[in-house]
């Protein structure tokens, strides 16, 4: 297969004011892009070129010890932010509903009960990393979060919910105000998205 950056489903200016434009817009041409032209020169020529960077990445013990850290940092935020345009839509924001609904309410008793363990997943994050939801080894929910680029695909667990919370994600906005940053996450999180990964991970 070939690695490219993927089109967004909305304009750059379609999650203000939660998300600015020009963060948007960096973000997507240039981070994202530089994460995927490292990724691409990291595994040209190997026995992983072509490969889907999402297996990949659930199969760490194969990437060549020499490329293994170019890979995981650069295939991680290639496929990290593949994920992350998804998770955000104009028309997002509210509460997930159906089966995904329902195991949010068993596994943490409410949905605010869970959006506030990601948060603190989200704030606590020292550094660069991701806040996730997703299905643990077990395939139970689960809230989490990881350093840098690293992928939950790499430790067994299927993502289903993510954030950015590297500084190049809302500096421009938010400055040093990650907190306000997560919480207008909430207003643009495309829970149909959500749901639909959730259905086909079970
Ligand atoms: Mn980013």
């Amino acid at each position: 297969m070939k690695y490219e950056l993927p089109t967004l489903d909305y304009e750059y200016n379609a999650l203000e004011p939660h998300i600015d434009e020009q963060t948007m817009k960096i973000h997507h041409q240039k981070h994202h892009n530089a994460y995927l032209e490292k990724f691409k020169a990291a595994v040209k020529g190997t026995v992983l070129d072509g490969k889907p960077v999402e297996e990949i990445l659930s199969n760490p013990d194969t990437i060549p010890a020499e490329i293994k850290t170019a890979v995981i940092n650069n295939g991680g935020g290639y496929a990290n932010h593949n994920m992350f345009w998804k998770m955000m839509s104009p028309d997002g924001g509210g509460e997930p509903s159906g089966k995904l609904a329902e195991e949010i309410k068993r596994v943490f008793g409410s949905f605010d009960a869970m959006k506030e363990l990601f948060n603190k997943a989200a704030v606590t994050r020292f550094g660069s990393g991701w806040a996730w939801l997703g299905l643990d080894e077990q395939g139970k929910l689960h809230v989490g979060s990881t350093a840098n680029q690293d992928s939950p695909l790499s430790k067994g667990h299927i993502p289903l919910l993510c954030l950015d919370v590297w500084e190049h994600s809302y500096y421009l906005k938010y400055q040093n105000k990650r907190p306000d940053y997560i919480e207008a996450f909430w207003n643009v999180v495309n829970w149909k998205e959500v749901e639909k990964r959730f259905e086909e991970a079970k």
